[in-house]
């Protein structure tokens, strides 16, 4: 039995990590059964979530659990992809998750008004005496983090900037194809699923989510993903789920 750590269901999104909802996504591709576990953050092998437990057998990072799901359940997520498509689609993943991603942690965690409303919201269970203390050390975690990405060096403006083009690409590369590579699903629509629900995620208000509205491709892929892969949910990210 696999078990999926993840931080659990926030701000109308599966996840409020990409990195989860990536993996969450690649094992519902995968169409394999597993159960999701909330309470792994503290003995992450990496620190980080995802990470999955697979019958005793534990591996971190969304990257190498799909490459686990190929290796062990034998599942190619680029299936009928020649060479060049398999590179534009890393690529673009990687685009999403060492660039992107950082913008919309920025977004998040660096803006009092999104800050309040999601980020803080995640130390409820530490007890109220030492509550704020936390929040200001992991808050200051985040920061150097982001300076020491580089990322955080920019100004807002900058950073939403950058963004925007990645939003920009990925909308341009989707086109009108159902799927980013084409008709069916691969590997990497869990990664641009992921990152643009994120990036549309209606808890918060930023300058990139706005910029990926106006993209109704974008908006209707996530709906697409939402049909095909979470049939539990009516919407994800304020996009109804429609094939
Ligand atoms: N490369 C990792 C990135 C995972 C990651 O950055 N996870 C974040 C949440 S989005 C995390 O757990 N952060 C907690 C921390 O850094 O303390 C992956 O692909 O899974």
């Amino acid at each position: 039995m696999i078990t999926l750590y993840t931080f659990g269901p926030s701000g109308g999104l599966p996840d409020p990590s990409p990195f989860v909802m990536k993996a969450e996504t690649l094992l519902k591709i995968a169409g394999l059964t597993y159960r999701a576990d909330t309470t792994g953050f503290a003995k992450a092998p990496k620190g980080k979530l995802p990470y999955i437990d697979d019958d005793g057998v534990k591996i971190p990072d969304s990257t190498f659990i799909r490459q686990h799901l190929e290796a062990k359940y034998r599942f190619d997520f680029e299936r009928g992809l020649d060479a060049e498509r398999k590179a534009i689609a890393w690529a673009f993943e990687k685009m999403a998750e060492d660039n992107l991603y950082w913008a919309i942690v920025e977004a998040r965690w660096m803006h009092d008004h999104n800050f309040d409303k999601g980020p803080r919201t995640y130390f409820r269970s530490v007890p109220a005496p030492i509550r704020p203390l936390i929040i200001k050390i992991v808050r200051r975690q985040v920061r150097k983090s982001l300076h020491g990405q580089g990322i955080g060096r920019h100004t807002h403006q900058e950073i939403v900037a950058l963004a925007n083009r990645s939003i920009d690409a990925i909308a341009t590369y989707l086109g009108d194809k159902p799927f980013f590579m084409g008709a069916e699903p691969k590997g990497v629509d869990a990664t641009i699923f992921a990152f643009v629900a994120s990036a549309l995620c209606q808890l918060f208000t930023t300058p990139i989510r706005d910029h990926a509205e106006r993209h109704g491709n974008l908006r209707r892929y996530v709906g697409r993903m939402t049909a095909r892969y979470y049939s539990d949910c009516t919407e994800i990210a304020g996009c109804p789920a429609a094939e």
